[in-house]
């Protein structure tokens, strides 16, 4: 065992989004004390119960330090220059006799939150060649990105909410007291809604359940899932109809407003009003309270984007932003100017339309991705180009992406599976090879991807809390061993990069000036930053591309359809993340948390007791929970977190199976898509549920 010298630290958690600033005390080698830091500019001291969780990390047993080979259902622990050398030897292998397409790679959510893993992995996918790239992606984001390429010309220019200076906070499917804050880096985000409280601004919330945010909301409403970019729709009929439409200081810059007022024209409240769920005055008053308060922004997150509509939603609350004079104003959506800019030296007038398409089902690429929900199929559909190999990296799909169960299967048909990752998980039980990296407080780290999302331009450089053993690799090291076997050239480290990058961003700085300010550096508030960093090739916004208008011929036909008697919603807590962190102790006290929430309505019409085991049916699975009634759901809906289940053999992770819950991924279908973008649409599953009979 390594010790971390006894000290304060300083650094970032980089669990989740908020990327909160923490104090750890170290003494005799372990943590003694860590809590949020009162002096980072960004976090102001604010933290949530899973950065404590670190710590968890940091000592779990289950959490591999060496590399492994799976012998039938056995794991031996193998030299790393061995395990390097067999995942070399037939990935090569695999792409000399069947192609390099035969290969596939999914990679997930922490991918983005290390930056070793970050900016060390793309190396090694080019070695490999790899072209069928999958990952958490579209699952989750994007419909924001294929917006932002659409309106601004580029994936990553993600307008942000300027929550600390807004009045009006308008939000749909986000619920930022469980999350903390997605595609708004915010941490504290309880304090920060009570700030836009205290200064007489309004938080108004749409979601089918009644969350922890709704609680602080305002208003908050009970919406129909899938039905937020009809409420959009209505909000811009108002606005236009009433000559409330400007564009403001951007107006000069915009296309398209009039194709906009033409397309909105079909919506008036009253006619969607039923179908949402939604009193249709209500949306008229919303709406003129939204172009008429200054300044005030719309934001939408998961349930917004990974639901049927998930194009059209980001689509139409960009254009509510921009119609209103919000986009890149202070107090409204706002670009950040991060100190390691990913969009330096970006080229302008990118076609970021489908290049390729899968070979099943012919979905369409985004920006060198196919959709997730295609993955199953790709490697168990036999023919030309069948997937025979596979690399995840940081990812877990079998618990997080549409029909994981088939997904499950479909693993155990590979040639190969490589798994880079520190746990032997539902998905990497599969796997031939783990390459486990060292992670958490043993990294260090730069966040490129969050300070891109932040609602302050701050910047922070992390050293290592714990040094590594002499056995343990980084991810960034795994890449390089990997690609140096591949016979790719050596690169450059993710520390060359961070620090070349400071060097040459908006704020000229470096690893070392950055280490003088271990609170992290502040670089100001948001400023407006159009026409400059626009990136389209005309240097303007059509705010009604031609793929957007069309998609509203989709959105006709689902509200000719029955609306379905229940469907299914997900659920974050704040003591969950994702599917990785319930072997956490100190997270899971307390009452089981994988439960299937009913309205008092739909339990009593289905014959449901509080706590009763209840079946849950989909189009693609079933799964067994426990219900729990909740007259915070909305009738006609249900709700169940994911990233459980746990319960598969040879999951090697004690405390989580112990609570192993189950998947609502092996409901979730995949062939339900946001046709518009590719992305999974895991909310609005259609169930049936009925009581099992009590053994
Ligand atoms: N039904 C439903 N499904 C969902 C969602 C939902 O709301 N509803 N949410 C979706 C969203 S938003 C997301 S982001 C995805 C997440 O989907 P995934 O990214 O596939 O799943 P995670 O649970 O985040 O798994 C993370 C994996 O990374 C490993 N890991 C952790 N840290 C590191 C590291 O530093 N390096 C490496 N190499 N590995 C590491 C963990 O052991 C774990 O295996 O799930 C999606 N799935
Ligand atoms: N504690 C915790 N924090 C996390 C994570 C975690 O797993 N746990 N995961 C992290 C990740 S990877 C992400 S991407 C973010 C996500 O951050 P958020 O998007 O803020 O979090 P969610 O809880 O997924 O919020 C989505 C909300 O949409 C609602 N919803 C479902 N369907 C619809 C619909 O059709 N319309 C509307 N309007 N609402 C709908 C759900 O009820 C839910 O409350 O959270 C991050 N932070
Ligand atoms: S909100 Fe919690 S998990 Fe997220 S960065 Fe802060 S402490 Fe870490
Ligand atoms: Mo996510």
């Amino acid at each position: 065992m390594t010790h971390a010298a006894d000290a304060l630290y300083y650094r970032a958690c980089n669990l989740c989004e908020a990327i909160c600033g923490l104090q750890i005390r170290v003494e005799d080698g372990r943590v003694v004390d860590l809590r949020g830091d009162p002096e980072d500019p960004l976090s102001r001291g604010a933290m949530c119960p899973k950065g404590s969780a670190l710590i968890d990390l940091q000592d779990d047993p289950d959490r591999l330090k060496s590399a492994m080979r799976r012998v039938g259902s056995h794991w031996e622990a193998i030299p790393w220059e061995e395990a390097f050398d067999i995942a070399a030897e037939r990935l090569g292998a695999i792409a000399e006799a069947f192609g390099p397409d035969t290969i596939a790679s999914y990679q997930g959510n922490p991918s983005v939150h290390n930056s070793g893993t970050l900016l060390g992995a793309g190396g090694f996918l080019r070695a490999l060649r790899v072209r069928n790239r999958f990952s958490a992606t579209s699952v989750d984001q994007l419909p924001h990105h294929v917006m932002a390429a659409a309106l601004f010309g580029h994936p990553m220019l993600l307008p942000i909410p300027d929550i600390d200076r807004t009045m009006l906070f308008l939000a749909f499917g986000a619920n930022p007291l469980a999350s903390q804050g997605s595609i708004i880096t915010a941490p504290g985000m309880r304090e920060r809604l009570r700030s836009l409280r205290a200064r007489g601004g309004r938080f108004v919330l749409f979601d089918p359940r009644r969350t922890e945010s709704a609680e602080v909301a305002d208003e908050g409403y009970r919406i129909r899932p899938g039905s937020d970019a009809l409420v959009m729709l209505a909000m811009l009929h108002v606005i236009f109809a009433r000559g409330l439409a400007s564009g403001a200081r951007l107006g000069a810059l915009l296309d398209g407003l009039e194709r906009v007022r033409a397309a909105v024209a079909a919506y008036p409240p009253q006619r969607i009003a039923d179908r949402a769920g939604i009193d249709a005055g209500d949306i008229e008053r919303l709406a003129i309270a939204f172009a008429t308060t200054k300044p005030a922004v719309a934001y939408g997150r998961m349930g917004a984007s990974t639901q049927e509509f998930g194009g059209l939603c980001q689509w139409l609350l960009a254009v509510l932003n921009i119609v209103t004079g919000n986009l890149d104003e202070i107090g409204g959506a706002m670009f950040p100017l991060p100190a390691f800019d990913l969009l330096l030296g970006a080229k302008r007038g990118v076609d970021f339309s489908p290049q390729r398409r899968t070979r099943v089902r012919g979905l369409p690429e985004f920006n060198g991705e196919f959709p997730v929900a295609a993955l199953a199929e790709e490697i168990a559909a036999p023919g030309e180009g069948q997937i025979r190999a596979l690399v995840t990296i940081a990812g877990n799909p079998v618990l997080s992406t549409p029909n994981g169960a088939a997904l499950d299967r479909a693993l155990e048909g590979l040639d190969f599976l490589l798994a880079i990752d520190p746990y032997i998980n539902e998905t990497t039980r599969h796997a031939d090879i783990v390459l486990p990296p060292a992670i958490g407080l043993e990294t260090e780290h730069y966040d490129a991807i969050f300070h891109h999302f932040a609602v302050r331009n701050t910047a922070r450089w992390n050293d290592p809390v714990f040094p590594i053993d002499a056995e343990q690799r980084f991810d960034w090291q795994i890449f390089e061993e990997l690609s140096r076997r591949l016979g790719a050239a050596p690169s450059a480290s993710p520390r060359e990069r961070i620090e070349r990058a400071l060097g040459a961003g908006p704020w000229k700085t470096s690893i070392d000036a950055l280490r003088e300010s271990p609170h992290g550096r502040d670089f100001g508030a948001l400023t407006p930053s159009f026409p400059q960093r626009l990136l389209t090739a005309d240097g303007r916004i059509d705010i009604a591309p031609s793929a957007m208008l069309a998609d509203l011929a989709r959105l006709e036909s689902a509200i000719a359809a029955p609306i379905p008697d229940l469907v299914l919603i997900g659920r974050r807590e704040l003591r969950n993340n994702n599917s990785w962190m319930h072997n956490a102790p100190r997270l899971m006290r307390g009452p089981e948390r994988c439960t299937l929430l009913l309205n008092p309505r739909d339990a009593e019409r289905f014959g449901i007791a509080d706590g009763a085991a209840v079946e849950v049916r989909s189009a693609v699975g079933r799964i067994e929970s426990v219900a729990r009634i909740d007259d915070a759901m909305m009738p006609g809906v249900a709700s169940l977190p994911h990233g459980f289940g746990h319960h598969r053999t040879g999951v090697r992770l004690r405390v989580a199976s112990a609570h192993p819950g189950a998947s609502i991924n092996d409901l979730t279908d995949p062939s339900r898509l946001d046709a518009l973008t590719g992305n999974a649409a895991l909310n609005g599953t259609p169930i049936e549920v009925r009581a099992l009979e009590v053994r």
